[in-house]
């Protein structure tokens, strides 16, 4: 058996599938999941028969010069030829009309594929097509992975982590990713948070240090002692780089932002004082990943 790799005719999504040629042979291919209209795939097929001592070139292909095979006696130009690669499979075309819902499908694919080229040149105003460029498998929904590669596009290099953090906080639906209503919502906070952070990176070098996290804080409303402002900074910031960068900044708030909710229901008249049972400070404490 041999590896080749075909490309995914216009209109196959996953779960169908299409008619490859390999070496002469024509083989179905199912398309898998995640994989649409335009990407490769790699597909096991026999290999090609090996070529007769009497015969250059693959079987059944065309002969040398137009002339018939040759047949003994030594090779032109004191060496044989290198062998021919094998002919590299092509769709056939018919193999599986595509439906209605197929080229729709295969639609939003290139729709998201032309906004993500976009993305690589700044982020649009728009927030939907953002979205759009996001949702790389036209699900209507954009996962924490999809977030992450959509913002690496932007120059933007989350960590899953965080990327999970910010879909936690505005999938209001609980389906482990966000659509359109509540992308819009996340964008907002992220373009939100990134003003906050330049504003305060006064020496523009992409990490906030300890007194500008500090001031950063305060200007959000939290009010925290020196000695865990301090806690904070060790916790999100990277000691090689002295700093705190985008993504755990963010990340910060968003895990503050949900400790302080879960604190708060407890907290019923915001005397900042609040008796939990230890399993309920366990909830509170692990509702940071839900
Ligand atoms: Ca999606
Ligand atoms: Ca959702």
């Amino acid at each position: 058996m041999q590896r080749y790799r075909v490309t995914v005719p216009a209109g196959v999504g996953p779960g169908q599938s299409f008619l490859v040629s390999v070496n002469g042979q024509k083989m179905r291919v199912t398309c898998p999941a995640g994989i649409y209209t335009g990407m490769q795939l790699d597909i096991q097929a026999p290999a090609p028969a090996a070529a007769s001592p009497q015969r250059h070139g693959p079987p059944g292909g065309p002969p040398h010069h137009g002339g018939p095979p040759h047949h003994g006696g030594p090779p032109h130009h004191g060496g044989p030829p290198p062998p021919m690669p094998p002919p590299p499979p092509q769709p056939v075309a018919g193999g599986n009309a595509p439906t209605a819902a197929a080229q729709a499908l295969a639609h939003q694919c290139q729709a998201s594929r032309d906004a993500e080229a976009k993305l690589r040149q700044g982020y649009p105003a728009d927030a939907m097509l953002i979205f759009t460029a996001m949702d790389r498998d036209a699900s209507n929904s954009v996962t924490a992975d999809e977030l992450q590669y959509g913002l690496s596009q932007g120059k933007m290099d989350f960590s899953l982590k965080t990327c999970r953090l910010l879909i936690n906080l505005y999938d209001t639906s609980l389906d482990g990713s966000v659509d359109r209503t509540e992308f819009e919502g996340l964008w907002g906070y992220l373009q939100q948070w990134r003003e906050c952070f330049e504003g305060h990176d006064s020496n523009k070098s992409g990490l906030i240090d300890h007194n500008e996290l500090k001031a950063a804080i305060k200007q959000v409303g939290y009010s925290f002692s020196d000695a865990f402002f301090k806690r904070l900074f060790d916790v999100y910031g990277t000691e090689k780089a002295g700093g705190i960068g985008f993504d755990m900044f963010v990340a910060l708030f968003c895990e503050l932002h949900k400790l302080t909710e879960a604190f708060k229901k407890k907290d019923t008249n915001y005397s900042g004082n609040a008796t939990f049972q230890y399993e309920e400070f366990l909830e509170a404490a692990y509702s940071i990943h839900t």
